[in-house]
């Protein structure tokens, strides 16, 4: 008997990957509703076919078994799936009960970071914000990268006028606490970051990394440097000292623009290369070579991400960061600091931001632009009194594992009233909710990258429309917002409950292509992207002064008296310093994404990614071997977790990943379950913060080391999961509860 060989019917569909930054091309190959292949696409003008690991994850995250397809309500006969409007109602009802109960407030919501990376969730975000009414805004942004948006709002005149480094044209780039090639690059949209880098070094230019570690992009830098974890704040503060003391300080077009510039000659003059060099681990000599050779380069750029950003000096160092490139005349430059022009002007249709107009209720902690710090969020839910919170809401977020002293947050999320979470999975927060509320999968939906557009290293524009058609049951995030808006806010003026009805009829999409006519490029619109699906090519990037300048003078407000006044505690930091003090910072893979592709099997194959890096002195001084469990302990808790001895490390600095730690009861992602790992959030602090700011800090967290059951060292791969998962489980329990 022979078999009908089954006919392919090949289909091609190009589109961005929405998963990280990088906005790569890629092209899908599909039978139907069939993935066949996903690889990067050539003719894409901005990628030209870089992909990461990553994206065939979008394959993988749309077949997820695991993957909620309905939503589904928290019973005591554990869940059970309902109709959407069912859902809609009960969710609308515990909101209001909530409210109604305790006030307005009472109920807070979080955003995640997958917010960012959804056209239809950017556009219609505001419909759920204006319905639910409540000031308790959380999101991810004060665990990231909250310092850019205050240093912009304050220099620039808004928090999203950020300034990217023109990577495809510097000739000296110094990378400070960014690891671009396992990231793929942040504030900074450049796919392909590994040929960048190298394309710098091709044309005689430099690559210089700091960082506590050794890291992938250090392997192919020109030079690397190791930093004691949260001291970059000296080492800026000595450049800078440096820069004047030297005389390469500029003037330019955008210095010009700075009536306040010559304050910054004396802001750092109590800091000297040869005064921050023992606390740093940089000797004088190489922080002076580094000046030297970063202003006499033909053009420069100075670059910090997570590692300078997520640490206790976080604010003043980007603002340092900034003044460095401003005072040596890169801003604004070809080579330099420059500012994109992307074809939706977000900073022309958002309000400029502002820093600290309300404070937390229990920590007095700023907010930012109506959102108050992810570190407060605990508190609020625990500290009883007026304006606690009963109620939550989490959109794409998963903050039991992605902020501070997580396991304190898991417990107060076990004790409110009412909890609602959208988002694909029954995750290590969304267990707590009463109901879930799963939107469609990304490859469902149609793309246009509003945020990451305005941070390219190339002005370029692409829509990707949706690849499959949803299923009747399944709903767009922006579906649910408006259906929760109709449910709630029955009292909206009719402007408004026009624009809901409109936007549910016509689709974001319609509002991109408002967007793109009112955008810099007159001649772009929706139909014109749709007849360009590998993208529009828009140039590079120009000089954008002083247009860019949102403040109403057209000048640039360095805001001095501001950052001066948090020297006073960069004194207090160098006179206490304690240089014997172990100290924990984290690190990314290439082949993670934060929290929640650990269930795609592609990605999580081969070798358990969650260990605990330190360099073999430190390994020795604690009698730990390469293999062995330890147990890391700091002021909120305790993990057990295997240790990797490796030279990567700084000595007595400790790296352990985050978006790991899925061994908790309740999470429903079977492959991301078999590789637990431990969560590096229930060791950081959420009172460990940058108080200027009110971000968190997870780089530079003091710990404590102890080698545990030395008989089970090198157990295979396998067996240490395991181990690494029972005895999180059970130490987390028993440690944090004190
Ligand atoms: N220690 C430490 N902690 C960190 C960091 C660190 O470096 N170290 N990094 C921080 C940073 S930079 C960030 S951005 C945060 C990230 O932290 P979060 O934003 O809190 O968490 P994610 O891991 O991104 O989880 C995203 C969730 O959204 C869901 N999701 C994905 N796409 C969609 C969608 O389109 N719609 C909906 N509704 N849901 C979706 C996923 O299923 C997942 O559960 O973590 C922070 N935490
Ligand atoms: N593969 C992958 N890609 C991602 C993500 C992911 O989880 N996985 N997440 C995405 C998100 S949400 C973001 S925000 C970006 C982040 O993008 P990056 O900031 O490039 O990513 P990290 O790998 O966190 O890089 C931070 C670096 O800072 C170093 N560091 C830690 N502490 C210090 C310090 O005190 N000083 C200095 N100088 N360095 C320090 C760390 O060793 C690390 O190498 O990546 C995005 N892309
Ligand atoms: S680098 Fe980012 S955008 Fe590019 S393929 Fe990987 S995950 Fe997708
Ligand atoms: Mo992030």
């Amino acid at each position: 008997m022979s078999s009908e060989p089954t006919q392919v019917n090949e289909q091609t569909h190009f589109r961005t990957c929405n998963l990280c930054e990088a906005m790569c091309g890629i092209v899908i190959k599909h039978d139907g509703e069939k993935v066949l292949s996903i690889k990067g696409d050539k003719d894409d003008p901005f990628s030209r076919g870089y992909i990461c690991p990553k994206a065939t994850a979008l394959q993988d995250l749309h077949e997820d078994p695991d993957r909620l397809r309905q939503p589904v309500e928290r019973t005591a006969d554990g869940w059970k799936e309902i109709s959407w409007p069912e859902a809609l109602d009960k969710v609308a009802a515990g909101i209001q009960s909530v409210q109604q109960k305790y006030g307005k407030n009472a109920l807070g919501i979080y955003l995640g970071n997958p917010n960012v990376h959804n056209l239809g969730g950017m556009l219609t975000i505001k419909h759920l914000l204006t319905s639910i009414k409540t000031r308790s805004r959380f999101s991810a942004t004060s665990i990231d990268q909250l310092p850019h948006h205050i240093v912009c709002m304050h220099l620039f005149g808004h928090m999203l006028r950020i300034p990217v480094p023109d990577i495809n044209r510097t000739q000296y780039m110094l990378i400070i606490g960014g690891n671009p090639l396992a990231s793929n690059g942040s504030i900074m949209t450049a796919p392909n970051m590994r040929q960048k880098l190298k394309d710098i070094q091709a044309r005689a230019g430099k690559v210089v990394v700091i960082d506590p570690r050794r890291t992938e992009t250090a392997d192919i830098a020109s030079e690397h440097h190791f930093i004691r974890p949260a001291t970059d704040v000296l080492l800026l503060l000595a450049m800078l000292n440096e820069i004047y003391m030297q005389g390469y300080a500029k003037e330019n077009r955008a210095t010009a623009l700075a009536p306040d510039i010559e304050r910054l000659r004396d802001f750092a003059k109590d800091y000297r290369a040869e005064s921050v060099a023992s606390i740093t681990g940089i000797s004088a000599a190489e922080i002076k070579r580094m000046v030297k050779e970063f202003c006499e380069a033909e053009s420069a750029v100075c670059y910090g991400r997570m590692g300078v950003s997520v640490q206790e000096f976080g604010l003043l160092s980007q603002y340092l960061i900034m003044v460095i490139n401003i005072v040596t005349g890169r801003l604004d430059e070809v080579g330099g600091l420059m500012f994109p022009n992307p074809a939706v002007d977000v900073v022309n249709n958002s309000g400029p931001g502002y820093l600290g107009k309300r404070h937390s209720r229990v920590s007095h902690l700023p907010d930012f632009n109506g959102e108050y710090p992810v570190v407060t969020i605990a508190d609020e839910m625990l500290v009883e009194g007026e304006g606690q919170l009963k109620g939550f809401m989490t959109v794409a977020g998963n903050p039991v594992l992605s902020t501070p002293n997580g396991e304190k947050l898991d417990k107060a999320l076990a004790n409110l009233d009412f909890m609602v979470s959208l988002d694909y999975f029954v995750n290590e927060t969304s267990r707590h909710a009463n109901i879930i509320l799963p939107p469609v999968s990304p490859l469902e939906r149609d793309h246009y990258d509003i945020t990451f557009n305005g941070f390219a290293v190339h002005n370029v524009a692409k829509y990707s429309p949706a690849l499959f058609h949803k299923k009747d049951n399944e709903k767009h995030d922006w579906e649910i917002y408006l259906e929760l808006a109709e449910r709630l806010d029955k009292e909206a003026s009719e402007a408004t409950t026009a624009e809901r009805a409109l936007t549910k009829k016509l689709e974001p999409k319609f509002l991109l292509d408002q967007g793109l006519k009112h955008g810099p490029y007159k001649a772009l619109t929706l139909e014109k992207l749709l007849e360009n699906p590998h993208g529009v090519d828009l140039g590079a990037l120009q000089s954008m002064l002083p247009q860019a300048l949102k403040h109403a003078d057209k000048q640039i407000h360095l805001n001095v008296d501001f950052y001066q006044a948090d020297l006073a505690r960069v004194q207090q930091m160098m006179q206490n310093y304690d240089d014997e003090q172990v100290l924990l910072i984290g690190r990314r893979h290439v082949r993670s994404n934060n929290s929640w592709l650990h269930n795609s099997h592609r990605l999580v194959k081969g070798k358990s990614r969650c260990t605990l890096m330190l360099h073999p002195d430190t390994a020795k001084a604690y009698g730990i071997e390469d293999g062995q469990a330890v147990k890391v302990t700091s002021r909120v808790g305790s993990v057990i977790i295997i240790a990797e001895v490796t030279d990567e490390l700084m000595p007595k600095v400790v790296s352990i990943p985050h978006g790991f730690g899925h061994g908790r009861t309740g999470v429903k992602q079977k492959t991301a379950q078999a590789h637990a790992g431990v969560s590096v959030n229930d060791l950081t602090d959420d009172t460990l913060i940058d108080p200027l700011s009110g971000n968190a800090a997870v780089n530079g967290v003091p710990v404590k080391l102890e080698a545990i059951v030395p008989e089970v060292t090198k157990l295979d791969t396998t067996e240490l999961e395991m181990t690494n998962l029972e005895n999180a489980e059970s130490e987390t329990k028993s440690s944090s509860a004190a």
